[in-house]
């Protein structure tokens, strides 16, 4: 079975590991046995990947942002796989002239394995299919891992959670509210950018950021350090504030690994990872045994006000016969 490891043994940056890599991911994306074998094969190959979630509203500049992040992590020598979870995403076409130069200078590196994702469609669920395809992409040997979602929706804000470093992107000029502060991205910020400080509006974003983490509770003395994001003003389209970017992450990854947060990290990363896996699972194996007929009769009798949904869920949980288990 570790034919796949062999296969992507042949590096990141080799035709033949690449080649795999992509075969690979096809599988994932269709929640395929081979996938979910080759993924159970790789798994103690992986979790040596740094992985920076990218996230905002549409048109904030992310895509662009990490093109260029990723110009600069390839100038540092390291190799960088991208997973795009953004349906106006660059990356899967709509880039404007400017964009399209650089991006193609990314194609062309082999350095770099760009995988744009339909936010629906996936089969198995959006947050599986992008947490297998980071760990495909971990196993490959890439360095760096980038994960762009838009921050709006469940899952695209779950899969920016489980990043090592969350960058949420705001553009001033977007309304009156910070996006970021109505999407209720800025808890899982650990560093945030104000993208497109070239147009008007940039300092009072800015302002109002930084007014919000100073407002945090800061710990008493003696207790141990606690990471406040910074705010970090770029011009993605003029690689402007990149480095001081790429500064705050590399200080984000620092402060993960001294404070032992990164070993947390992982834990609770896990944690989530199986604890969906249980929920799709259990929940799959439950409508399997309930079947089509039970499920539409316990449809019509709530329909039908001859009960109601608890005590309806009640009774299809206890026909499965797992105990205790009660209906919320
Ligand atoms: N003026 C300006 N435009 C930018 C900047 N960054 C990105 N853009 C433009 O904003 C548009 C949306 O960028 P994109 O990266 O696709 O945003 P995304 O939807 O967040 O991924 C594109 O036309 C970019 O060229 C910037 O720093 N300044
Ligand atoms: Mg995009």
């Amino acid at each position: 079975m570790n034919d796949w490891l062999d296969l992507l043994g042949a590096g990141p940056d080799k035709p033949a590991g690449r080649r795999a890599l992509a075969r690979l991911i096809t599988h994932i994306e269709n929640d395929t046995a081979e996938g979910s074998s080759a993924l159970a094969a790789l798994y103690p190959y992986t979790g040596r990947a740094y992985r920076i979630g990218v996230t905002g509203a549409g048109g904030a500049g992310k895509s662009t942002l990490v093109t260029a992040l990723t110009c600069a992590l390839r100038a540092r020598g390291q190799t960088v796989g991208i997973i795009a979870v953004d349906p106006t995403s660059p990356f899967s076409g709509g880039a404007l002239l400017g964009d399209r130069v650089r991006m193609h200078k990314l194609a062309g590196d082999p350095g770099v394995f760009i995988r744009s994702m339909a936010s629906r469609g996936a089969r198995g669920g959006l947050a599986r299919a992008t947490a297998d395809v980071a760990l495909a992409m971990d196993a490959a040997g890439f360095d760096i891992l980038i994960i762009e979602t838009v921050g709006a929706g469940q899952s695209e804000v779950e899969i920016a959670r489980t990043a090592h470093t969350a960058v949420v992107v705001e553009a001033p000029g977007m309304g009156d509210a910070v996006q970021a502060l109505k999407a209720g991205l800025l808890e899982i910020a650990d560093v945030l950018v104000v993208n497109k400080a070239d147009r008007p509006g940039v300092r009072a974003t800015v302002n109002a950021l930084q007014t919000m983490f100073e407002s945090m509770p800061h710990p008493p003395p003696g207790a141990p350090p606690v990471w406040f994001p910074p705010v970090i003003e770029t011009v993605a389209t003029k690689d402007d504030g990149i480095e001081a970017l790429l500064d705050a992450i590399d200080a984000h990854c620092v402060y993960l690994n001294e404070s032992n947060k990164r070993a947390e990290h992982e834990r609770a990363r896990v944690e989530a990872d199986i604890m969906r896996r249980l929920r799709d699972g259990l929940l799959g194996a439950a409508l399997d045994c309930i079947g089509a007929a039970g499920w539409e009769a316990a449809v019509a009798q709530v329909a039908a006000r001859q009960t109601d949904p608890q005590t309806a869920a009640g009774a299809l949980i206890a026909a499965l016969g797992l105990g205790e288990a009660k209906a919320r």
